[in-house]
């Protein structure tokens, strides 16, 4: 501890300073009464529950707001504008784990950053609390799932208030409560109401032994079910879709709002999935001969994305479900044969094929020889399973020389055949390595060769066109977009899930339940993992018994539940939402925080559902329910293995030193890894040891220290001494801040004493490098590794700084911003720093962030030249001046001077001798005249 000793005794002297603050000084120097860093988070996580982190807006909403049009961003309630700040809500599984422990974390720090920011931040929690796990719990140990859920939140609630993230649990919520399986039945009813919601037959898994419907993850890779071992059958049952491809285009097209905003790859991935391809429909002439003899004339529409290659075509392939199969088999014995009685049994990927007689069909392009303009009816039809139903027109054109699964049907089905090559490489004779056929020319590289007589040379993309043209001319083509996504289905033939609300009437049909008779509560049950769904059983039967909501019949519940996937589809528009007033929720989400394994499917429902209601609230709003999306990397354990077996090992088996490990009591050295955590590799890590071990301030500091956001996390402990030790400099500087603030509050102006202009000019230009650094971190997200080092850098600067070259005021304004600037990442140990210095009147969490540009003028503008005058003559110019000057600091300036006056040579030569009476100070002028006797 250093004492702030004046440079110039002799002029401290001169004016007399009292330095009774000495003695405070004296008593702060003590460590041994300094709070541990268990007490410290003791005394925090209180504080903030006592004050939680709560949103104000939607509940609070002056009568303006209600306006759907208003920009969310202009909307300025209480003051303050709304930020929506989400992470992923966790499964209730009963522990919370690393990769929580790293959103949970991000989402804090940024939901921090936002309020001090001067936002009405919303940064809420809930539970995705139904789903298979408590089910399964309910079968193996008969708890009721209900209990078990509950408990499991507990737990889990427990464990993400150590970590001191402040969530606004007064808006906490369980998909599995009633108050919000309410909300999900309604939306569900909205969704059939306008026709997004059918049932349809659909494969299920079906475990013969235990006769019930699996989930794909209860289905082991072998193929047998996970409790009673049996070989899985797949069955078809009437299933619940939603009908999002109808909306494909939107998703898909919608992605490029989201370019910047949300990462590459996980636009790149919902792309993929919704597999948009733009391709043609021709309609190719058939010809068919009916038993009589008699000739009909119609069409067959294929789809085709190589309309270049349509003159290699054939023969055409039409789906079993196709309607002229579908009518064929009524009339042709040995077709209805192959379809119900052959197809069965055949292999998936099955290049079998049916020929059908009687019909023919002719290629749309005339070449040169067929000038006539007639079609020539010799192409053959076939049923074959590898075309899809309901994928395009359930047509295809056959062409064996440029697509491979043509060419194996062809091969397989017409072997005497010639195979016909339309497209060349520019490039001649290139093979394809694996199946020794002349390599298939993509668009891009190939020409249409002598077998296409006028049009032979042009490129393939010359060749689309000219076809195009043709097939125009004779209105025989379309140009269509086509998705691979399917419907989304969401039945579950489930327990632990939202009742699908829809009553079955002998007379009516699948009825919707009137809202007033919502939620459909889940009934009790006991759950034995046997027999059909369980709710058909609940109540001895007596649950599924119903009146029709339409006619007043008896009619029968639906027994089927919806998929989680439903529930987490809009539990993020239920967070911002007033009970008073459900229509003013808050949307879209600003900052959406998540793992990448939810890329996908969570992400892709959530934006069909919110589409779903932007159209038919006509609220846009909900065109794009987040805004930004931040996906972290996994968190990986410290793994050690066996190097000669290969077997995992437990880490008491295991004497670990830096990155390396023995096996204990041989002189084995183990393969160390790091790999995803699970219980088979003994590498997890419970977080909440780790905080107690060692405080949230450096957990939550290590995991953001330790990888940027985006990539993987290697977690290796034994690196966390590194954020303990900058956390104890930051301590050890809050007793020196706490001196000087308690020194000016005293004393008053004795920051002025001393100081120097440059060494206090250099500090703040570090401070102000840790300002900008931080808030672009914090802006960036991606980058909170280095926020994290920036603030050590400034730590570091401080700690080598001595208070009185730079004087106490920037000195403590320089500690008290990197307080700030640590506050959302540690926000127990910088709030005790704070309280150090500043006492409890002010807490750190409710002071504006700082701004870069604050310090910008303390080290440009603030840097003056002051003229000093002694009896109204100019004697002397104080160069390069600091920031007091010119803060308005007036009190005490007048010593400053004198003392500044007496160190010059020209100041010590007028001053010496004579006793200072006064001291005029021109501020606007930068100007100081001492008058003296
Ligand atoms: C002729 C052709 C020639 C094709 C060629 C491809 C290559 P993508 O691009 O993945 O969307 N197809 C069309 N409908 C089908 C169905 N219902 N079941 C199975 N296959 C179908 O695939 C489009 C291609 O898939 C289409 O272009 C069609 O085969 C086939 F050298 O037409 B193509
Ligand atoms: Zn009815």
């Amino acid at each position: 501890m250093r004492l702030p000793l004046p440079r110039c005794s002799l002029v401290r002297t001169r004016l007399r300073r009292l330095p009774f603050a000495t003695t405070i000084f004296i008593r702060r120097t003590s460590t041994a009464n300094d709070p541990s860093i268990a007490a410290i988070d003791a005394k925090w996580l209180a504080r903030w529950d006592a004050n939680p982190l709560t949103f104000h807006s939607p509940s609070n909403p002056p009568s303006t707001t209600t306006n759907k049009d208003t920009n969310k961003d202009t909307k300025d309630i209480n003051g303050k504008p709304p930020c929506y700040i989400l992470s992923m809500f966790p499964y209730p599984s009963g522990t919370l784990h690393m990769g929580h422990l790293r959103v949970y974390t991000i989402s804090d720090v940024l939901a921090r950053y936002k309020a001090m920011q001067g936002y009405d931040v919303l940064h809420p929690m809930g539970w995705d609390s139904f789903g298979l796990p408590a089910e399964n719990a309910a079968i193996e140990r008969g708890v009721d799932p209900q209990e078990w859920t509950e408990r499991n939140i507990g737990v889990m609630r427990g464990q993400l208030r150590l970590m001191g993230a402040r969530f606004d649990w007064s808006r906490e919520l369980r998909t599995s409560s009633p108050s919000f399986y309410a909300g999900t039945q309604r939306l569900f009813l909205r969704l059939f109401k306008e026709g997004y919601a059918y049932r349809a037959p659909a494969l299920v898994n079906w475990d013969p032994v235990d006769q019930t419907v699996l989930a794909n993850e209860q289905v082991a890779p072998d193929g047998t079910s996970w409790r009673s071992g049996a070989k899985v059958e797949e069955k078809f049952l009437e299933q619940w879709f939603f009908r999002i491809t109808r909306f494909a285009s939107f998703l898909r097209h919608n992605l490029e709002l989201l370019r910047g905003v949300w990462p590459d790859s996980v636009i790149a991935q919902q792309e993929h999935w919704i597999g948009e391809s733009t391709g043609q429909r021709v309609a190719f002439p058939i010809r068919t001969v009916g038993a009589d003899g008699s000739v009909q004339q119609d069409a067959v529409k294929i789809y085709t994305t190589r309309l270049d290659t349509i003159l290699g075509v054939q023969f055409l392939a039409l789906s079993v479900s196709h309607p002229i199969v579908q009518k064929a088999v009524d009339t042709n014995p040995e077709l209805k044969h192959f379809v119900e009685k052959v197809l069965p049994t055949l292999p998936p990927g099955t290049k079998a094929g049916f020929l059908l007689p009687n019909i023919s069909a002719a290629n749309p392009i005339p070449t040169d020889e067929e000038a006539s303009g007639e079609y020539v009816y010799d192409l053959p039809v076939f049923v074959a399973p590898y075309v899809l139903g309901g994928l395009g027109t359930s047509a295809v054109m056959g062409v064996p020389a440029h697509d491979l699964r043509d060419y194996e049907f062809w091969r397989e089905n017409a072997p005497s055949q010639p195979v016909r090559y339309v497209i060349a490489m520019k490039t001649p004779n290139a093979v394809d390595s694996r199946t020794g056929r002349p390599k298939t020319p993509a668009v891009r590289e190939g020409v249409l060769n002598e077998n296409c007589g006028k049009y032979a040379g042009l490129s393939c993309y010359d060749g689309h066109k000219a076809f195009y043209n043709v097939l125009k001319a004779a209105d025989r083509v379309k140009p269509t977009k086509r998705y691979k996504m399917r419907d989304w289905l969401i039945s579950r033939q489930r327990f632990w899930g939202t009742p699908i609300p829809i009553v079955h009437c002998p007379s009516c049909g699948a009825v919707a339940v009137k809202d007033e008779d919502l939620p459909v509560l889940l009934p009790k049950v006991t759950l034995t993992g046997k027999g059909g769904s369980p709710l058909r059983d609940a109540e001895n039967g007596s649950w599924i018994k119903t009146t029709c909501p339409k006619c007043g019949g008896p009619a029968e519940r639906e027994t089927d539940t919806m998929d989680t996937f439903v529930d987490s589809s809009w539990y993020f528009m239920r967070f911002g939402q007033d009970d008073a007033n459900p229509e003013n929720s808050l949307m879209p989400v600003d900052i959406y925080i998540g793992g990448v394994e939810h890329a996908i499917l969570h992400l892709l429902y959530a934006r069909f559902i919110s589409k779903f209601i932007a159209k038919f609230d006509n609220d846009p709003r909900y065109l794009e329910p987040f805004k930004r999306l931040i996906a972290q990397g996994m968190v990986h354990g410290r793994t050690y293995t066996d190097p000669s077996t290969g077997r995992f090992l437990k880490p008491d088996e295991v004497q670990a030193w830096g990155p390396r490990a023995l096996i204990k009591g041989t002189n084995t050295e183990c393969t160390v890894t790091f790999e995803k955590m699970s219980k088979s590799k003994y590498n997890g890590v419970d977080p909440t040891l780790c905080i107690q071990k060692h405080g949230l301030d450096a957990t939550r500091a290590h995991i953001l220290f330790q990888a940027p956001v985006s990539d993987v996390l290697d977690w290796d402990e034994t690196k966390i001494v590194g954020m303990t030790r900058w956390l104890n400099k930051v301590r050890m500087l809050s007793r020196t801040a706490a001196v000087e603030a308690d020194y000016e509050r005293t004393v008053g102006s004795y920051h002025l004493e001393g100081s120097d202009a440059k060494a206090g000019r250099e500090l703040l230009k570090q401070v102000r490098a840790a300002v900008q650094g931080v808030t672009t971190s914090m802006e960036d997200v991606y980058s909170l590794n280095t926020a994290v080092s920036d603030l050590t850098i400034l730590t570091n600067y401080l700690h080598a700084t001595k208070v009185e070259e730079v004087g106490s005021a920037v000195y403590i304004r320089a500690y008290d911003t990197l307080l700030k600037l640590m506050a959302p990442i540690c926000p127990a140990i910088s709030s005790e720093c704070w309280e150090v210095v500043h006492g409890r009147m002010s807490a750190l969490e409710e002071q504006r962030w700082p701004e870069a540009a604050e310090f910008v003028e303390s080290v440009a503008v603030r840097s003056v030249d002051i003229v000093v005058q002694v009896n109204g003559r100019y004697k002397v110019t104080l160069h390069e001046q600091p920031v007091e000057w010119a803060d308005g600091a007036a009190e005490g300036v007048e010593g400053w001077v004198v003392d500044s006056v007496y160190l010059t040579d020209e100041g010590f030569r007028a001053l010496s001798g004579r006793t200072v009476k006064k001291v005029v100070v021109v501020k606007e002028k930068n100007l100081v005249n001492i008058l003296t006797t």
